[in-house]
């Protein structure tokens, strides 16, 4: 299998999950970081078919759009359920994942000063309903009995959003056995522990 490529910033961003699948898989990674300084000349830009980054090569196939290079992934490593029926709530669930993954790069990017107590107060109404399908679903995962992309995307985003607001996860006891869990596999621990992950900033311009 050729390695998969991801062109991006030196940033965890919208590609924490991808990484953390593909090691959970024990897939590797080469990764074209892009400077803000390369990026600015606006040829990789001009690039790219909706003008961002990331950018995901696996072989010949070239993908924009995070959750679309995540939903591939989980295609092609057995992490997007057992039937179309688990598919699609994984979808759904995933779909959950990106709403408040984006209210949160909403007040990184545009008013983490003014925002921030109010994002954390609201943050529990966001939660909530991660809370109840795990508790719900004794496997330990948001559908089915095995981990789907719809995981990996969950447990990155709550892992920013305990650096945001480090008691806001733990509050829930299955998010908090769901984290513990995901970040416990074997891979995905040598992952979360390596320099090459640990260095890289959650966002672009500084705030976490
Ligand atoms: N829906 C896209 C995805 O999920 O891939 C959004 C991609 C996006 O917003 N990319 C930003 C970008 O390229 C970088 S980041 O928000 O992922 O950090 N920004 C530079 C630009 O010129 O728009």
């Amino acid at each position: 299998m050729p390695p998969y490529t991801l062109t991006y910033f030196a940033i965890k961003g919208r590609c924490g999950a991808l990484r953390i699948l593909l090691a959970d898989n024990g897939q590797q990674l080469n990764e074209n970081m892009v400077t803000y300084e390369e990026w600015m000349k606006g040829d990789i830009k001009a690039s790219c078919v909706f003008g961002q980054l990331p950018k995901f090569q696996d072989g010949d196939l070239v993908l924009f759009q995070s959750t679309a290079m995540l939903r591939h992934l989980g295609r092609k490593h057995g992490a997007y359920g057992k039937n179309d029926s688990e598919a699609s709530l994984i979808d759904m669930m995933n779909d959950g994942v990106e709403d408040l993954r984006l209210k949160y790069i909403k007040l990184i990017y545009q008013e983490y000063e003014a925002g921030k107590e109010a994002f954390i107060k609201d943050l529990p109404n966001h939660l909530k309903p991660f809370e109840a399908i795990l508790a719900k679903n004794k496997s330990g995962f948001l559908v089915g009995d095995q981990i789907s992309f719809a995981d990996y995307n969950l447990f990155d985003l709550l892992l920013n959003l305990k650096v945001l607001c480090p008691t806001c996860p733990d509050t829930f006891p299955a998010l908090k056995s769901f984290v513990d869990k995901t970040a416990a596999r074997p891979k995905v621990k040598a992952l979360l522990e390596s320099d090459d992950f640990k260095k890289l900033p959650i966002n672009g311009n500084g705030k976490q």
